[in-house]
């Protein structure tokens, strides 16, 4: 077992991990790679399915996601191959370990095509987590995972890691040592922690650099991508059903999430009632707190 000792940051300490897995990587280094995920002709197949989804999306407004950078959303409606990817057990598996510390279960954050063109600037270094507007180092908000739609190289912008800084608190230049350049296969994939420095890198080849994102937010957050807008109930509905608790049609204690009161997954049922009763779904930690109360108040208006 790995997950003790002063290579891993307090807040990730006793996780269980075999020395050397990607889990373990992941919460020592902040980031992991791991070689041959998936099989690359499914990685090929669905990159030249997307082909004409790619050419007609525009090149994205502002400086951090890249004005010679393509990127389009809603992946599981765009792509029926992502679907593989999102729920792409041993990925979804460290994903909820990590994330399982701090809640329930995760949700979807979001899904991502991106593609770097010949030109693009590296984009500037970042932790993902720096959108939610807490202090780094309480603990990981997000799992983010790259899956290259293509080769990743150092010249054609693959991606780049600053390991370790998910110790480091956030600051205004948090560009520090040199990065990691994470060259991967198709079929490879690359997991980075909310809480650690990544960014594109450059692309200075005459071809696009192609990948696919999947980012895990811990299941209370509001998301990057507004998960129940993105996908209908009538697309969730032929989706399995972790997969529809991932996209926010399962509520995570206490009572976030709801639909008329209840668990969203009652929007999925055939026959959706138009009256119904407010359910109580609570914490570990409020439930016996509102269970002694409630009994002694009724004693009272009992005794009364
Ligand atoms: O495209 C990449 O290599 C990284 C993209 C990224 O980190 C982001 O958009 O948040
Ligand atoms: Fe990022």
């Amino acid at each position: 077992m790995s997950g003790e000792g002063a290579n891993i940051p307090e807040r990730l300490k006793g996780i269980e991990a075999a020395p050397g897995s990607p889990l373990a990587c992941l919460i020592e280094e902040g980031y992991c790679i791991i070689r041959g995920a998936v099989p690359a002709d499914d990685i090929l197949g669905m990159a030249r399915r997307l082909d004409e989804r790619f050419e007609q999306t525009p090149f994205s407004v502002g400086p951090f996601h890249g004005h010679r950078t393509k990127r389009f959303h809603r992946l599981l409606a765009r792509s029926p191959d992502s679907a593989a990817l999102v729920m792409h057990p041993e990925v979804l598996g460290i994903a909820r370990t990590i994330l399982g510390r701090w809640c329930d279960f995760p949700e979807l954050n979001l899904t991502q095509g991106v593609e770097v063109h010949p030109g693009a600037p590296a984009q500037i270094p970042h932790c993902d987590q720096a959108m939610w507007p807490a202090p780094k180092g309480l603990m990981e908000m997000s799992v983010n995972i790259m899956w290259p739609l293509g080769r990743f190289t150092a010249e054609n912008g693959a991606t780049r890691v600053w390991p370790r800084t998910h110790f480091k608190p956030q600051t205004a230049d948090d560009v520090l040592a040199e990065p990691v350049v994470c060259e991967m296969e198709p079929g490879d994939v690359l997991l980075v922690l909310g809480s650690t420095v990544h960014a594109a890198g450059a692309n200075r080849t005459a071809v696009p650099r192609r990948a696919a994102i999947v980012s895990y937010c811990l299941g209370w957050l509001k998301a990057y991508e507004n998960q129940s807008l993105a996908y209908s109930p009538e697309f969730v509905r032929t989706l399995e059903p972790e997969l529809q608790a991932l996209l926010g049609y399962r509520w995570h204690r206490p009572n976030l999430g709801t639909y008329d009161g209840q668990c969203p997954s009652i929007l999925l049922a055939a026959e959706v009632p138009d009256a119904l009763a407010t359910v109580d779904s609570l914490s570990p930690f409020h439930e016996p707190l509102v269970a002694a109360f409630a009994e002694r108040a009724m004693a009272e208006v009992a005794a009364s």
